[in-house]
């Protein structure tokens, strides 16, 4: 039986790829052996990760876009219809974070992470859908989401309602996409040590509730996310859609 995670000659697209768990999707596809496109807005950032995945023999490239622009975003994908690059796997990780209480918290900021981390999704998975659709082979989309997308914490609202979001949104994408073989499915990280979580893990009293709340008792790390990327990016998981797979030590499933 040939190995059901194999990625040879898949070319998967990771948004906000430059660094975390970004990065840790597109290094574990890499090492599945697909050819990756990373994704950042920071040029310096983007640049170091896709020579240090080339150094370690992956066939990468980088591209800087913002996902939250519909024009950037359709450029792009015109630009891969030029060079003859066709996205199989999609994997929307960009994400940002703003911590304040709702009475305080300005509309603009709300819109903006909304738009990072919800309209996004939309936006550059609706280019990569119509691509496959009119090839043919199916494909894979990735979406991210977290414990917020099943679960409210305080000062995160607008976090937690694009989470909420983007986990109905997968399931949106399953009513519509599945008839043409598109698996589209989604990622619940736990609290995971990221330069996003830094002022969390910091902070000796958030730390010791996050270790008392997950059953496992720690934090979890990025490359501890990457085989459920792989898995589903892989044809192992050509018959689950519109669900999302919490990797959270347990977290949501223990009272
Ligand atoms: C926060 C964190 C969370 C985690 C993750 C949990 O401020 O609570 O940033 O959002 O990163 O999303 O699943």
């Amino acid at each position: 039986m040939n190995n059901m995670f194999d990625l040879h000659g898949k070319t998967a697209l990771v948004t906000g790829s430059g660094r975390g768990l970004g990065f840790s999707y597109a290094k574990g596809l890499a090492n599945a052996g697909a050819r990756v496109i990373l994704n950042g807005q920071n040029e310096d950032t983007l640049s170091a990760a896709v020579a240090q995945l080339k150094s370690e023999g992956f066939q990468v490239l980088g591209k800087r876009f913002d996902v939250s622009s519909e024009a950037q975003v359709s450029k792009v994908f015109e630009e891969f219809d030029r060079d003859g690059i066709h996205v199989d796997i999609l994997i929307n990780n960009a994400g940002i974070q703003y911590r304040k209480p709702m009475v305080e918290l300005e509309l603009e900021a709300w819109k903006k992470v909304i738009d990072v981390n919800l309209n996004s999704v939309f936006i550059v998975s609706r280019q990569a859908a119509k691509r496959m659709i009119e090839k043919g082979t199916g494909g894979k989309i990735i979406n991210i989401g977290s414990l917020t997308s099943e679960a409210a914490r305080a000062t995160v609202s607008p976090y937690t309602a694009a989470k909420g979001g983007v986990k109905m949104l997968t399931k949106a994408m399953a009513a519509e996409w599945a008839q043409y073989n598109i698996q589209a499915n989604a990622i619940g990280p736990g609290y995971i040590l990221t330069d996003m979580n830094a002022a969390l893990i910091e902070n000796k009293d958030f730390d010791d509730w996050v270790k008392a709340s997950n059953p496992t008792q720690r934090w979890g790390h990025p490359d501890e996310l990457i085989g459920t990327a792989v898995y589903l990016s892989s044809s192992a998981s050509n018959y689950i859609n519109g669900q999302i797979i919490y990797v959270d030590g347990g977290w949501l499933s223990v009272l």
